[in-house]
């Protein structure tokens, strides 16, 4: 070999090794493509944490994310319930564009198509691995579902690479957790069976058999007992795949901590759902009695427990100077909602709705208006933000974040706002119960009128029905107290008009 060769081979070789192993991000790369994590409670009103204005319950790991990051004041779910607002989130559409999209069954079909662009699939075509841990409530499988077999589709039919799920609520059968679309524990020898319309033979439910439920049901929730809890609909079978309520939380947990290990090393999207507080509130021995307000207060913390460990888990991980988090939750707050859990012989002072009218299943704004944080370490300043922003907008501000083109839908990048970094907000809303709308633009809300009772009786929550026109300036009268319909006609006829616009006559 000529020495000039012998030199460039010398010089070379380093260059070629290193162009083998995989090359270590620089930290440019790595925010270039941020983890976002989603932590979405079920349920959980705007009062119900001490950051935001409760006195008699203590939530202190989410108030450290409220501490480090935005509390927003103005933050919506895009519905007073959980399978439209789930919907909105995952695919930027207004629910209410899709008619199927109300509670929802544990036995019925899936509810994004699957040709639908999703965030999590956004997130998945730019190089995320996408994970979801927790509730799901936005059906499963294409009607004929067994649950004996790879279940499909489902999650991972629509973005998410990794699913570990219920299938929709803690109060619903199955009572059984899904791994990538295979029920835990499923046994040839004691088959699954599922219906929402009658039961199975010989199958204890709460309505034949009250002696036997520890938790007593109040309205609905009488079907078949599932560890003494009746529930929703009917099952027979699959004695070992089903849930211990009271391990819910910790199982849940413990896969989401995972998952961040699991991907630390690449980009990734998790969207961790948890089940508090809905019914039925099922709190770990650990944390019975210690809020002194029944189940629910004990659920809230508990989550707020579970919060924190996910958040030591990220920060032991390094991951908290690269990712954006979201907390939030999917509608506002419920006391009685089916069952005799104290929720409302012990609430005391408390005001789970906070300042707000109405609660979940309403028009009225606690029944949208949530806790709504973002955190994001070393990258946005805390502060208190009253701009309008709404769960349905993360899929076009993560678009942004992540520097690709949003599929066309309802959803508005607000990154900026998300980030602390503008003060400019949604121009307007349409919020969505019960498939029934009302429209929020600049300090207004239009409810327009409709048929049906005004109380929900049984959870004892005015939804905000009225054969009148509804117009609220929310600034001014933050509990919708002063119907300004008749004596402002102009700023009526100016609502209604823009709604129709969006929502169609
Ligand atoms: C209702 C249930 C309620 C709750 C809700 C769904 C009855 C009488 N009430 O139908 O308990 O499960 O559905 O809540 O069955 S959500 O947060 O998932 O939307
Ligand atoms: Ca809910």
């Amino acid at each position: 070999m000529k020495m000039k060769n012998l030199i460039w081979s010398i010089l070379l070789v380093p260059i070629l090794i290193a162009g083998c192993q995989p090359a270590k991000k620089t930290d440019e790369e790595k925010s270039a493509k941020p983890n976002v994590v989603v932590i979405y409670m079920d349920d959980l009103g705007y009062g119900d944490l001490s950051s935001y204005g409760a006195t008699e319950l203590q939530t202190p790991n989410i108030d450290a994310i409220a501490e480090g990051g935005i509390r927003f004041t103005n933050g919506y779910a895009s519905s007073a319930t959980c399978t439209p607002s789930r919907y909105a989130l995952l695919t930027g559409s207004y629910p209410w564009r899709n008619k199927d999209a109300k509670i929802l069954a544990g036995s019925a079909p899936l509810l994004i198509g699957t040709d639908q662009p999703t965030l999590p699939k956004m997130m998945q075509a730019n190089g995320y691995h996408t994970g979801v841990v927790g509730k799901w409530h936005l059906g499963l499988g294409d009607g004929a579902l067994d649950w004996n077999k790879h279940i499909t589709p489902g999650p991972n039919e629509v973005g998410f690479d990794y699913s570990y799920i219920m299938a929709a609520t803690q109060d619903r059968v199955p009572t059984v957790f899904i791994d990538n679309g295979n029920v835990v524990g499923v046994d040839a020898n004691d088959p699954i069976e599922v219906s929402y319309k009658e039961n199975f033979a010989g199958q204890q439910t709460g309505l034949e058999n009250p002696e036997l439920c520890r938790l007593k049901w109040h309205h609905g929730h009488n079907g078949t007992i599932v560890n003494g809890i009746p529930r929703i609909g009917f099952m027979k079978g699959g004695e070992k795949a089903k849930w211990v309520d009271e391990e819910m939380s910790g199982h849940f947990l413990k896969l989401a901590q995972q998952y961040v290990r699991d991907h630390k090393s690449e980009p990734f999207f998790l969207y961790y759902a948890l089940q508090q507080p809905h019914v039925p509130r099922t709190p770990n021995p650990a944390f019975v009695g210690k809020s002194g307000m029944g189940a629910r207060g004990d659920v809230i913390l508990e989550a707020d427990w579970t919060i924190g460990e996910f958040m030591k888990t990220m920060k032991e991980e390094g991951l908290l100077e690269n990712t954006l988090i979201v907390f939030s939750s999917d509608n506002g707050p419920v006391l009685n909602d089916g069952y005799n859990d104290d929720a409302v012989e012990k609430l005391g002072k408390h005001k789970p709705s906070g300042p707000f009218r109405g609660g979940k299943y309403s028009l009225f704004e606690a029944g949208t208006r949530i806790p709504f944080i973002t955190y994001w370490k070393g990258k946005i300043k805390p502060q208190e933000s009253d701009v309008l922003v709404c769960q349905m907008d993360l899929m076009a501000s993560i678009a942004k974040l992540i520097g690709v083109e949003a599929p066309k839908t309802d959803s508005q990048d607000m990154l900026s706002a998300l980030l602390g970094e503008s003060d400019k907000g949604r121009e307007n809303l349409i919020v969505e119960a019960n498939s029934k709308t009302a429209f929020r633009k600049g300090n207004w809300i239009m409810i327009p009128p409709y048929e049906g009772t005004p109380i929900l009786k049984q959870v004892n929550i005015e939804i905000g029905n009225s054969k009148a026109y509804q117009l609220y300036n929310i600034k001014e009268d933050i509990d919708q107290q002063n119907n300004l319909a008749t004596t402002n006609p102009e700023k009526l006829k100016e609502m209604l008009t823009e709604f129709e616009n969006i929502r169609g006559k």
